[in-house]
């Protein structure tokens, strides 16, 4: 009798014990920082694909290192997809992220593994996409104002009040366009243009993408983003024109990482290979996000900025992400510029 009940009970622990394990085993966090379209399509496109749960919670690049940076002795994210490269080599090189070698690298463009490689491959290339600006012609026009069509055009006198950007702490556009002016003009002469711009700044958002969308609705005339977020504003119908700076153009090589301490390991590793496959990078198609994708095979909108035709700087993305230089530049726009009268 006792033997029966002690085997009643071992087997009921099983029972429970599995049932525990395909709980845990069926879900995942997942820190997404592209636009908030593109990551509910891909949270439920997983889901739909796996049976598996997916978390999903939208923060700009800047904003989601932060966190993963906060939790890193009690993880709570398991995969962090998209946002800017630069934050995610800065994960990398401080231990926040996990080093995996996916069977689908083959698969990818050499940007996208070179990204990988700079990193320990703690990170990779998911897309790529150029920064430039777009500005609302309708405003434009109705105030008079000049065509710009380079980055220095953006510190004439008559555009006060009329340019936003993001605030780069925040966004993984802004500090590109940060690094990319101090890249472009060399430092003194870089962060001369970053004070000259802040005059005629309106507002500094949270989001990249949050300047082009506010042109769009007809909120604010010139906003500094990348240009594929420009032309999703202008292929919805916008009178939004997309400018590829006269002096050249930074670039961002989207990434993902797994993070230190994933919860959900099995899960992120699986959610990792099926978004480095065409199938889930065509998805972008759907939501008018128009980067290029690290997937030879994905395919790329007509739409799309055509990278060969932009001229652009050669990004020293090793040294823009590494984390003493990020902080460095983020601390020196703060001190330097962000705090002077507009
Ligand atoms: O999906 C569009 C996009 O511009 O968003 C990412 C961006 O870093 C997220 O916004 P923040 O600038 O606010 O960080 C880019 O990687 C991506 O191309």
């Amino acid at each position: 009798m006792l033997k029966r009940l002690l085997v009643t009970f071992a087997s009921s622990l099983i029972i429970l014990g599995a049932s525990i394990n395909a709980s845990q085993a069926d879900k995942l966090t997942l820190y997404c920082s592209a636009q908030e379209d593109w990551c509910q399509l891909l949270a439920r496109s997983f889901e739909d694909a796996t049976g598996i749960d997916v978390n999903m919670t939208r923060k700009s690049s800047g904003e989601t290192f932060a966190q993963i940076r906060a939790e890193s002795s009690n993880p709570k994210g398991d995969i962090w997809w998209g946002g800017t490269g630069d934050p995610h080599l800065q994960a990398a090189e401080e231990g926040l992220t996990m080093e995996y070698l996916s069977p689908m690298r083959d698969q990818l463009h050499d940007w996208a593994i070179s990204q990988a490689e700079s990193s320990g491959n703690r990170t990779i290339g998911i897309y790529s996409g150029a920064l430039g600006y777009g500005y609302n012609s309708d405003i434009l026009e109705a105030n008079n104002l000049p065509v710009p069509a380079c980055w220095k055009d953006l510190l004439k006198p008559e555009y006060k009040g009329h340019v936003q950007m993001a605030n780069p702490n925040s966004s993984g556009t802004a500090y590109t366009t940060l690094a990319s002016m101090v890249q472009i003009f060399g430092e003194d002469e870089g962060f001369e243009f970053m004070k000259g711009l802040h005059k005629n700044i309106n507002q500094y958002t949270k989001s990249g993408s949050a300047p082009i969308k506010a042109a769009g609705r007809g909120e604010n005339t010139i906003g500094i983003v990348f240009m594929h977020d420009a032309v999703k504003q202008a292929v919805s119908g916008f009178p939004i024109v997309v400018v590829a700076p006269c002096e050249g153009t930074g670039y961002e090589i989207g990434s993902m990482s797994i993070i230190n301490g994933a919860r959900n390991l099995d899960e992120a590793k699986m959610f990792y290979d099926w978004a480095l496959s065409a199938d889930a990078q065509n998805l972008a198609l759907q939501v008018n996000a128009f980067q290029v994708p690290s997937n030879r095979s994905s395919e790329t909108s007509p739409s799309a900025p055509d990278m060969s035709q932009i001229q652009l700087i050669d990004y020293d993305f090793k040294k823009y992400g590494s984390s003493a230089e990020r902080k460095r530049l983020l601390q020196k726009w703060d001190e330097e510029v962000s705090v002077l009268p507009q």
